[in-house]
């Protein structure tokens, strides 16, 4: 496994992801601040130790007096947890993930962790490991406040595979797609550096074939075995790959050519290594391309769901309306709205 820390300058590299994730980080140095005796004595001695102490979690902790109303989603392959809750008096989503291992941890972990034997025998042994705190972090994503579709988005349910002719697209999807769609204000707020603009690795700012490429807030960047950026369009008249036509070749040409430079120049992985492709349906109705390690089973990159951006371009320099006539499939679950539009138009 190879360290993102390590490829670029160690240094720097190490201090913007501290500086992208501060919240977290000072959550950490401010309980290794205090050793748990003086922290002990501290409340003993303090008769508003208890209300104190509640400030005090509440402000270093958002996530303080969260309330869970049930959990979406989990999986012990994947040792992550998706939970439905309120937070302060709002829905809120949850997501708590297991980070990987990281080879330039191994050190540490060996060194300086504490051991609790489970069993032995023979030549076998199994121990509960706990390493240092710093070292068993998780990822925690918090959609806050969350709506419905949040809730829905991430329960495990049902899916069905949906065949949409062009004019299906026309007539059931586009309707639905601009009554109901995810917000995409998060989007617009890159795109403006009104968010995340410290976390741009790369930017073309040409109106019409220009993009920001930034990481996916899947990735924490600790690693790049599941290395994960997105390339999201300044243009604003594209939804999916719905939308594109052979007039778009210089805009995918660009994000190809452009996307994977940087990302060979910043984190040193080539062309060669990267899978590129768009979603179809996407879950945010607003032109962005995924660049994954080739390596990394990302959720969402199978047949069923995912367009290699290589693909696409050779199609529409083959066909200018591929995208608007031919028919293109894709996974749809249970409670989706978009699933019972196409029941009622009898296409299920
Ligand atoms: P998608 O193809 O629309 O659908 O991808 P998916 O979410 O079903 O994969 C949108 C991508 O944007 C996903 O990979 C998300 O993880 C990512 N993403 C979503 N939000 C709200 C953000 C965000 O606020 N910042 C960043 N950097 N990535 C996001």
């Amino acid at each position: 496994m190879s360290s993102v820390c390590r490829k670029t300058p160690p240094k720097k590299r190490c201090l913007r992801i501290k500086m992208a994730e501060t919240g977290k980080r000072e959550v950490d140095f401010a309980d290794r601040n205090e050793t748990d005796t003086a922290k002990a004595k501290r409340l003993k001695n303090d008769p508003n130790s208890d209300q104190d102490n509640h400030n005090e979690s509440a402000s270093a902790n958002p996530l303080f007096g969260f309330k869970t109303t049930t959990v979406l989603r989990d999986s012990a392959r994947e040792k992550n947890m998706f939970i439905h809750g309120k937070l302060n008096d709002q829905d809120a989503v949850i997501i708590l993930e297991k980070t990987p291992i990281r080879e330039d941890t191994l050190l540490e972990i060996f060194n300086g962790s504490r051991l609790k034997l489970d069993m032995r025998n023979d030549i076998y042994s199994t121990y509960q490991l706990q390493p240092p705190a710093h070292l068993n972090e998780m990822k925690t994503t918090v959609v806050c406040p969350a709506t419905e579709k949040h809730v829905k988005k991430y329960l495990r349910q049902e899916t069905y595979l949906v065949q949409e002719t062009g004019e299906d697209y026309r007539s059931i999807t586009l309707p639905y797609i601009q009554s109901q769609s995810f917000s995409v204000q998060w989007v617009y707020n890159i795109l403006e550096k009104k968010a995340e603009a410290e976390r741009i690795v790369y930017e073309d700012p040409d109106q019409d074939v220009g993009f920001v490429l930034l990481p996916d807030f899947k990735w924490d960047q600790k690693q790049l075995d599941d290395l994960h950026l997105i390339a999201i369009v300044h243009r604003r008249d594209i939804k999916s790959l719905r939308g594109l036509t052979a007039l778009h070749l210089p805009l995918l040409t660009n994000i190809r050519k452009k996307g994977e430079e940087s990302i060979l120049k910043r984190y040193g992985v080539a062309a060669s290594k990267l899978k590129v492709y768009l979603h179809y349906q996407p879950s945010y109705y607003h032109l962005h391309i995924h660049f994954n390690a080739l390596s990394y089973e990302a959720p969402g990159c199978g047949v069923e769901h995912a367009h290699l951006l290589s693909d696409v371009i050779q199609n529409l320099q083959a066909d200018s309306q591929y995208y608007h006539s031919r028919s293109l499939s894709f996974p749809l679950r249970a409670d989706q709205g978009l699933l019972s539009k196409f029941k009622d138009a009898g296409k299920l």
